[in-house]
């Protein structure tokens, strides 16, 4: 059902990727994502072992009639510390893909400085995105083999084109929540079995908060 509806791009820097995949994979209106690397000088190929002056970044395809791009940034600045200095790889930049976008991520910064923080966040024109390598992307998720043969998510391609992929990424560590999960299930089109697998990991996870 998500095939043919207008989607737009989002594409955040806030830490190790693994976190925001999981938080922003099961949150209403988040089609898919994908982890990689942005930011950083053209003609340079990063890589995790030589990611260069590139930071890990998530980009997300949503539904902008489901979720805006304001509650998206308001996730973004309420999950990472946007004061803390970090090397490149880690450090908190908001790529925009439109000028509604850039307006609306410049606006959220300053009422975070109006407050006296000194944010360290920079906003910039999203470039290239390099997807990371096949075993980040879902990392979470891919620690359940099983899981990901029964579904048919063999490939990294798969992981990042699947919407269920994407939901069941947050969903394995608690993200989301049981409530969400179960007003969701059916709709993933999950078996008997695996719903029952992921439901007790929902619950022994739910309101953990995310590590890296
Ligand atoms: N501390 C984590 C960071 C991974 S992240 C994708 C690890 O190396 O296991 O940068």
């Amino acid at each position: 059902h998500y095939l043919n509806i207008p989607s737009e791009k989002a594409t955040f820097s806030m830490g190790c990727f693994w976190a925001p995949d999981s938080l922003f994979g099961s949150t209403p209106g988040i089609i898919t994502t994908r982890v990689g690397y942005a930011g950083g000088s053209e003609g340079f190929i990063p890589t995790y072992r030589n990611i260069g002056d590139y930071t890990e970044a998530i980009q997300l395809q949503y539904d902008p009639n489901t979720v805006t791009y304001l509650e998206l940034l308001k996730m973004f600045w309420d999950h990472h510390d946007p004061t803390a200095k970090f090397k490149k790889q880690y450090s908190s930049f908001i790529y925009y893909h439109n000028d509604q976008q850039k307006a609306e991520a410049e606006q959220t910064l300053n009422e975070k400085k109006a407050k006296g923080l000194d944010i360290l966040t920079k906003i910039e024109p999203a470039g290239q995105f390099f997807n990371a390598e096949d075993y980040h992307q879902k990392y979470r998720l891919q620690q359940h083999k099983n899981l990901c043969n029964d579904l048919g998510l063999k490939t990294g391609e798969d992981l990042i084109n699947s919407h269920v992929a994407a939901r069941l990424n947050g969903y394995v560590v608690g993200q989301g929540g049981i409530d969400q999960f179960d007003s969701e299930a059916s709709k993933l089109k999950l078996d008997e079995a695996a719903i029952k697998y992921i439901r007790q990991l929902v619950i022994k996870y739910e309101g953990q908060g995310l590590h890296c």
